[in-house]
């Protein structure tokens, strides 16, 4: 794996910057041998992302190989088959131009491109564990801003209680699209608060670098605490809403995706415990905590709430 550690550096003493260095080396001699040998460059030639600011936020457990993170994805418009499928087929995926409305209970309704809302807010370096409600895990260090800071732009009305989040629809490049099993666009939602929480962000890169477009390039949605579908990807619209939006797997199959989705290993999925999680890369399962881990931030949200019933 590319970004293992050496057996002699403690993990406290590589920091990301060490990583993303070491990572550009490599890419670096990667394309120079691909070059050599007549072959296309790497895949991975995205625009970096200078003047990151350090987060607070951000675990301290080591992130996942950019490897790992990029080609072991759910992203089920490019296909059902499998978690290699999104690498594969994502590529065909144009993300420039590319605009995002704001609208709906707002004052200033906008539509945004990439670029400028890349200048929302300065960009932040927040390494954020993901939980799949298929039992895996992963550690990304995700490049993005506070999702609050865009909300601000467009000045939100009092009626404003849930925000729906509408993704990407690209019939050509998207052969899920042409699957039945769920109602297109997919389509995520948060609670207002939630969405406001400075954990909640819009992610635009990872690693220091643009997106790649499996993991929902050029935008996409990290809401930490709660299972990764929440986290939608490829964004196009997003709506302030006064009641819960419907939701694509919710719509699908209510009693295994529920609204709030908020990780908690005493609530079973269905068909199998939710109480341990393997982390991408590692042989022996883990215990899964209260809200990921994100408890301490995250838990007087739903202060009162049954959360097995608002699951
Ligand atoms: N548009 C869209 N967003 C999506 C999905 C998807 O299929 N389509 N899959 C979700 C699921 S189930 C997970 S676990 C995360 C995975 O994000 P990653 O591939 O970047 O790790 O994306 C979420 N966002
Ligand atoms: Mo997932």
């Amino acid at each position: 794996m590319l970004i293992k550690r050496p057996e002699d550096i403690p993990p406290s003493e590589i920091t990301p910057r060490a990583l993303f260095e070491r990572r550009r080396a490599f890419i670096k001699a990667a394309g120079a041998l691909a070059l050599a040998a007549g072959m296309p460059g790497p895949a991975w030639s995205r625009e970096a992302l200078p003047g990151l600011q350090k987060s607070p936020y951000s675990t301290l457990e080591p992130p996942n190989s950019l490897r790992d993170i990029s080609t072991y994805n759910n992203f089920v418009e490019f296909g059902f088959g499998g978690k290699s499928q999104p690498a594969e087929r994502a590529g065909a995926m144009k993300t420039r131009p590319w605009t995002v409305s704001v609208e709906g209970l707002v004052q200033k309704p906008r539509t945004l491109a990439i670029e400028d809302i890349l200048k929302v807010a300065p960009l932040e370096e927040r390494i954020y564990r993901l939980r799949c409600v298929e039992g895996w895990s992963m550690v990304i260090p995700w490049v993005g801003f506070p999702l609050a800071a865009l909300l601000k732009q467009v000045e939100l009305l009092g009626s404003a209680k849930f925000v729906e989040f509408v993704t990407r629809m690209d019939p050509v490049a998207m052969p899920g699209l042409r699957q039945p099993f769920l109602d297109w666009p997919y389509t995520e939602g948060l609670r207002l608060d939630e969405a406001l929480h400075p954990l909640t962000i819009m992610a635009v890169g990872l690693y220091g670098e643009e997106l790649p477009n499996q993991n929902g390039a050029p935008l996409r949605l990290v809401v930490p605490w709660k299972y990764g579908f929440k986290s939608g990807k490829s964004i196009v619209r997003i709506r302030l809403v006064d009641q819960a939006p419907r939701t694509t797997w919710n719509l699908a199959q209510p009693e295994e995706y529920g609204f709030y989705a908020n990780v908690n290993p005493d609530v079973s999925h269905p068909r199998w415990s939710q109480d341990k999680e393997r982390r991408i890369g590692e042989l022996f399962k883990r215990r899964t905590l209260p809200f990921n881990g994100y408890a301490e931030q995250v838990a007087s949200l739903y202060a009162g709430m049954d959360l097995r019933k608002f699951h």
